[in-house]
This record gives C-alpha cells, structure tokens and sequence, in this order.
C-alpha cells in the first residue's frame, strides 16, 4: 500500500502552506538582515519540500537533532513564529536571551535539540540520544538532518558507526543541496551520500528531496524500518539551495545559479504545479496563501521587533551557582 494513501488532501495543503511560509519568513529574514535588524541568517530557500515532509511524519516524542539550514522544519513541527524570531532578533523573549547567534535554535518543548554551527558536531550527540531511548526503552526514534558537507567529517562517520554496532533507532537524514558554502559536492566527497552507511551496516536510499510525494514515500519507507527496529537508516534527499550559504556569502563569486525563487525547477512551484493537477489547489487559493504568509510575516516581525533587547547586565546571569569576585568586578566595570 502507498504511504500515500495515509495522507490526506488536508495535510498536502498544509505542508504547502508551511513550504509557502518558510520561504516567505526567509526572503523577510534575509531583507531584515540587509536593513541592519538581524545580524546573520543561513537562507533555507529551496529546501522546504523535504523539511516539511519530514515535519508531516515525524511524532511529538520523536528527537530532531536539525541543522541552521532547518526553517521550514520548524514550522512545520509547529514551533511558534514568535520563537522562532525572537531567537533571530535576540531579544528580550528569546529564550536564549540574544546569547546565541541566529538560526541556533533550541526547543526543549518541542524535542528540538540545540543547533550546533562545528558542522556535524551534533551527530554523535543525536547516536546518544538515540543510545538513551534503547537504555530508558523509551518511545520514538532521533532524527538527525544535516548537510552534504557533514559527511565528510569524522564526527558523522563516528556517529554513523555507533549506531550501526548498538543498532540504534536513528534516522541520517542528508539535506544534500549541491554545496559546502563555495564548494561544489563532487569536489567535497567521491563516494555516493547515501551509500556511506554500508561501511557501517545502515541501509541507505537517495530520494528526490525536492518533490513532496517522493520525500514522503523515502521517509516513511526509512521510518518504519527504523521503527520496526531493523537499525539505523540513511537517506540522501537532493535538494538545491537556492540561495547563497548566509548572508555574508555571495554566489555569483563561485557558481550560476541552476534554480531560482519562483522558476519551474522551484520545489514549492513543483508541489504547486501537482496539487493544481490533482485538483487539490487553484490558482485563486495558491494567490490567497501567498498574501496571507506575507501579511503575517510582516505583521510578526514588526510587533517582535517593538520588544527590545535584554538588558546588558544580564550577560552575568546563568554563568555559576554563586557569583565569583572576578564577575562582581567586571560587571562593576562594564555597566
Ligand atoms: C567543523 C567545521 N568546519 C567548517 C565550518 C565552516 N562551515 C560552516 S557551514 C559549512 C558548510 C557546510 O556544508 P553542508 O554540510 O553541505 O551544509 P549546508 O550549509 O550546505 O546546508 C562550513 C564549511 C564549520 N562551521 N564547522
Ligand atoms: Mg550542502
């Protein structure tokens, strides 16, 4: 039976409608970005169709262990737009307390973990947290998202061989958008993304990341293999990021780009052409979800933007149990 059939017209609406405001949110971000308002950003554009499907399948007690790149994931977890940008402003409601840069998200509430930037440094984490579901016999599997880069460093390849030898619950998912920063994939890694787990007995698949229907099909696939305790699993979803590494980067330094916001090859254009087909949109409700992502996108920023940053004196707060002399001095000295 197709997983297919367990999806509802309803929830592809739904997942179009979070890939819609994920890009939506990241186009505002990126321009908040150039007007001095946030400091930094890594652009998700172009990676919203496997992020959502991923959002759709994955179950409240499952771990995600994402990566910075992760927006549309977020959203489609159900992660609160005011989190989410009370984190990228740092201000006085971000849970983080403005002490962390943007897009390293925490949502303990969520089971979201911390977002690490050492590239891949989360990966052996996420085979612990994985490890603590086995000892604890707890319900649910880890996800772990991360980039085509990552699999080339020795921390995915740890990672990827404590969960094959303790056959833990745990899903690699790979985000391969093409490049590491300026470097393209073919310079970064010979071997195939998704066959690097057969060094480490995982099962692997690559799967087309930018069409819903096959994102669906591999992640269900992978899930219930992971579920049915058959061992870890590695999925290589190809995606494209549309845009450049972050804000500081520039691609027309290094690449043309092959797909642009809006053209066919868009993933988001690609779900819209098939739910126009299958009858499930129109173009009048497409024109209605694109004014309402805009208009709340607008909306949400500007009224958490009117909340201002901590106060200074709290970058003393949270540091030991009890306040040491040296803190007392330079808290003496700096405010
Ligand atoms: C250990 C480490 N090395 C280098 C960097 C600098 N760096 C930040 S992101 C990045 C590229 C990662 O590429 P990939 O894993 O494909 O993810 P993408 O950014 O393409 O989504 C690099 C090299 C880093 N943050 N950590
Ligand atoms: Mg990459």
């Amino acid at each position: 039976m197709s997983p297919l059939s367990n999806i509802s017209n309803d929830q592809l609406i739904e997942a179009y409608r979070n890939a819609v405001r994920s890009r939506t949110l990241d186009i505002k971000i990126v321009n908040s970005q150039r007007q001095g308002i946030i400091g930094f950003h890594v652009p998700s554009a172009g990676q919203e169709i496997i992020q959502v499907a991923l959002g759709m399948l994955a179950r409240r007690e499952d771990i995600i262990f994402g990566y910075y790149r992760d927006l549309a994931l977020l959203i489609q977890r159900g992660i609160p737009l005011d989190k989410i940008i009370d984190q990228l402003l740092g201000n006085k409601e971000d849970m983080q307390k403005g002490r962390q840069m943007p897009d390293h998200f925490s949502f303990k509430d969520y089971n979201f973990s911390s977002i690490q930037s050492p590239v891949g440094a989360h990966l052996p984490l996420a085979v612990g947290a994985a490890y603590m579901l086995k000892y604890k016999g707890r319900e649910g599997i880890v996800i772990a998202n991360f980039g085509d880069g990552a699999t080339s460093t020795s921390d995915f390849h740890a990672a990827m061989n404590f969960a094959g030898v303790f056959n833990l619950k745990i899903l690699f998912l790979c985000e391969n958008n093409g490049w590491a920063i300026s470097l393209p994939t073919e310079k970064q890694t010979k071997g195939e993304i998704y066959r690097k787990g057969e060094a480490y007995g995982i099962m692997g698949k690559r799967i087309d990341g930018n069409d819903l229907l096959s994102s669906i099909n591999g992640i269900t696939e992978a899930m219930n293999y992971i579920r049915d305790g058959k061992g870890p699993y590695i999925l290589e979803a190809v995606t494209y990021r549309i845009g450049p590494h972050s804000t500081s980067d520039d691609t027309k330094k290094y690449r043309v780009d092959e797909i642009t916001d809006g053209s066919e090859k868009d993933p988001i254009r690609r779900l819209e052409n098939l739910l126009l087909s299958m009858g499930i949109l129109d173009e009048g409700k497409i024109s209605q979800i694109k004014a309402d992502a805009k208009r709340e996108m607008d909306e949400i920023v500007e009224e958490r933007r009117k909340i201002g940053f901590p106060d200074r004196s709290t970058m003393f707060d949270d540091l030991y149990a009890e306040t040491l002399w040296i803190q007392d001095e330079e808290r003496r000295d700096m405010l």
